[in-house]
C-alpha cells in the first residue's frame, strides 16, 4: 500500500490534509524528545498556532536521542504524520506537517549542536520523561556522579540532555547567534526552573575558561519557561495505524492515538519570541504554578495509582483499572480528600469538574493505555505525583492514607513478579537493580518498606524518619501483600 509522504499527501482525504503547507514552514524550533507524546501536544498546538497566525517559520526539527524507531517512522515520510483523536463515539483524523526535520543525536550530534547555534531556531521543547534530567527528583540536583554526565563534561560528543543543551548553548554564544528559549513539557513541578539549574550546574562544572563566560551568557539570553502539558497519549498500536491508514486512505506508520482534551499552560517568559500558541488554545500566564501542582498531583498521581493497583489487580489498561468501583472510589477519594487540601487553586477554577473530567479521560474506552505503561519509571514520577501530597498532608497532621496505598502498590508492584493472575509485571525503571538489591533480604512488609525508605532520591531525607508515614506504608503493603488489591482497597477506604 502506499505510505504518507510530501509525495502521496495529495492521495489523502482532504479533510485530513494539514492546514499548512509543509513546503512553506520554516524550522524555528528544534524539540528533544519526539516521541507520540510531543507529536499530538506540541507539535499539534504548533501547527493550529501557524495556521491561524499564517506565521510559517515554527516548523519543528525533532530529534531523537537513542531510538530509532521515530526515524523509520518518521524519515521516510518527510516528517508527516497524523493524530488519531479517539473517543467512544468514533475517531478522526489529521495530517499534521509540524515537524520538517529529524535528527539523530547519538549518530549526528555536531548537526544538533550546530541546530541549535542557528539563529533562526529561537525555541527549543523538550519532552525527555523524568528521567532524561539526569537529576536527583528529591533535591532537583544534577547527579554530577552519574557516569553519562561525567562522560559529557569531559567533553566527548554530549549523550546527556543537558549536556547537549549546554553544548549547543556554547556553540550559539561563540557564533553569536542571539537569545533563545528552553522550554521544558516534561511532567516535572517548576519544571523551567529545575531545567535552568541543571544547565547552569553543568557550566558550573565545566573547566573555567569555557563555563564562566557562558553561566554570563546564560543568565543574559537564555530563558526557561515552566510549562504544564496535558493530553493522553498511549503507545501507539497496531489497531491505531489501522485505523489511521482506513481513514486516511494510505498507510501511516508514525500514526500517534490520542483523546480530544488537550491543555498546555505556558509561563509566558520567552528570550526571542514564540508562535502565538493562545490561538491555538493554549494559556500564557505570568505563573503556572498553581496549575502544574493540580495536574501532576490529581490526573498523574491518580494515573498511577490506578497504574500500580490496577496492573496489580490484573487489569491491562487505564480503562479497566478505572472501571473496577473499588480503585475508581480509591481516586475519587485520593483526590478530593487529600490532594486537593494541598492545592493553591486558581481563582474561579471548576476543581470538582476537573477532577470528574478526569476520571471520564481515564474511562475512555477507545484509548488503550497500558497500566505498564503508566507504571514504567515510579522512581522518578512517585516524588511529585504521591509523595510530595504525602508530606503535605503530614505536615499539617492528616493522614495520607491513600496516597500511601498508591506508594505501597509501587513497592508491592516493583516486587511482586506477577500479577494477581499470574501476568508477569516487569519493573522497568532507571532504580531497578538498586530497588532489587536493597529489598533482596527483606522478607517482611515493614522490611520492605525500610528497604524502600533507603531510596533518598525517592522520598528525601525527612519522609524516612517519620513513623506515621512509615506506618501507612506498611499498613498498605501487608494489606496488598496477604489479602490482594480488593482487601487492601477495602481497609483503606474504611
Ligand atoms: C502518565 C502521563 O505515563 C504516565 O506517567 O501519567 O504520561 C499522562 O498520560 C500525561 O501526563 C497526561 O497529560
Amino acid at each position: 500500500m502506499v505510505r504518507l509522504s510530501l509525495r502521496t499527501l495529495p492521495l489523502v482525504a482532504p479533510a485530513a490534509r494539514p492546514p499548512v503547507d509543509p513546503g512553506e514552514v520554516g524550522v524555528g524550533i528544534v524539540h528533544l524528545g519526539i516521541g507520540a507524546f510531543h507529536r499530538a501536544h506540541q507539535a499539534a498546538f504548533t501547527q493550529d498556532a501557524m495556521a491561524a497566525t499564517g506565521d510559517l517559520g515554527w516548523g519543528i526539527c525533532g530529534v531523537t536521542q537513542r531510538s530509532t524507531d521515530v526515524l523509520d517512522q518518521l524519515g521516510p515520510q518527510d516528517g508527516l504524520y497524523s493524530v488519531l483523536v479517539r473517543t467512544a463515539r468514533g475517531a478522526d483524523v489529521q495530517v499534521s506537517a509540524a515537524v520538517r526535520e529529524l535528527l539523530f543525536a547519538r549518530a549526528d550530534p555536531d548537526a544538533l549542536t550546530a541546530r541549535l547555534a542557528d539563529p533562526r531556531v529561537r525555541v527549543v521543547t523538550l519532552t525527555v520523561t523524568e528521567k532524561g534530567y539526569r537529576h536527583d527528583p528529591a533535591t532537583r540536583r544534577l547527579r554530577t556522579d552519574d557516569p553519562e554526565v561525567v562522560a559529557d563534561l569531559g567533553g566527548r560528543a554530549p549523550r546527556t540532555v543537558v549536556g547537549q543543551l549546554v553544548r549547543g548553548l556554547q556553540a550559539r554564544h561563540r557564533a553569536d547567534a542571539g537569545p533563545v528559549t528552553l522550554l521544558s513539557c516534561d511532567n516535572l513541578p517548576s519544571n523551567g526552573e529545575v531545567l535552568a539549574g541543571l544547565v547552569r550546574e553543568f557550566c558550573a562544572a565545566l573547566p573555567a575558561g569555557e563555563g564562566g563566560p557562558l553561566l554570563d551568557w546564560v543568565r543574559d539570553s537564555v530563558a526557561f519557561p515552566s510549562s504544564m502539558v496535558d493530553r493522553i497519549v498511549p503507545a501507539t498500536t497496531d489497531d491505531d495505524r489501522r485505523d489511521a491508514a482506513r481513514l486516511l486512505g494510505i498507510d501511516d506508520e508514525g500514526v500517534v492515538a490520542t483523546e480530544p482534551f488537550r491543555q498546555w499552560v505556558v509561563e509566558d517568559s520567552f528570550a526571542a519570541g514564540r508562535p502565538v500558541w493562545e490561538r491555538a488554545g493554549a494559556v500564557l500566564t505570568a505563573d503556572v504554578t498553581p496549575y502544574e501542582a493540580m495536574k501532576l498531583r490529581l490526573l498523574n498521581g491518580s494515573h498511577s495509582t490506578l497504574a500500580y493497583l490496577g496492573g496489580l489487580a490484573g487489569h491491562p489498561y487505564v480503562a479497566d483499572a478505572v472501571a473496577d468501583p473499588g480503585l475508581r472510589e480509591v481516586v475519587e477519594r485520593l483526590m478530593r480528600d487529600e490532594v486537593t487540601p494541598t492545592l493553591q487553586v486558581p481563582d474561579g477554577f471548576d476543581l470538582a469538574g476537573y477532577q470528574a473530567d478526569l476520571v471520564q479521560r481515564f474511562s475512555n474506552p477507545a484509548l488503550r493505555h497500558r497500566t505498564a505503561q503508566v507504571a514504567m519509571d515510579g522512581s522518578q514520577k512517585l516524588p511529585q505525583r504521591q509523595v510530595a501530597v504525602a508530606r503535605d498532608l503530614l505536615a499539617v497532621g492528616v493522614d495520607p492514607r491513600l496516597a500511601c496505598l498508591g506508594i505501597a502498590a509501587w513497592m508491592r508492584y516493583a516486587t511482586a513478579g506477577t500479577a494477581e493472575d499470574g501476568s508477569p509485571l516487569v519493573l522497568d525503571d532507571p532504580l531497578a537493580d538498586r530497588i532489587a538489591q536493597v529489598t533482596a533480604s527483606a522478607s517482611t512488609p515493614q522490611a520492605v518498606v525500610d528497604a524502600f525508605l533507603s531510596l533518598g532520591e525517592v522520598f528525601g531525607d525527612d519522609l524516612p524518619h517519620d513513623e506515621r508515614f512509615r506506618g501507612l506504608l506498611v499498613d498498605g503493603l501487608s494489606a496488598l501483600t496477604s489479602g490482594g488489591v480488593g482487601a487492601a482497597v477495602r481497609a483503606a477506604l474504611g
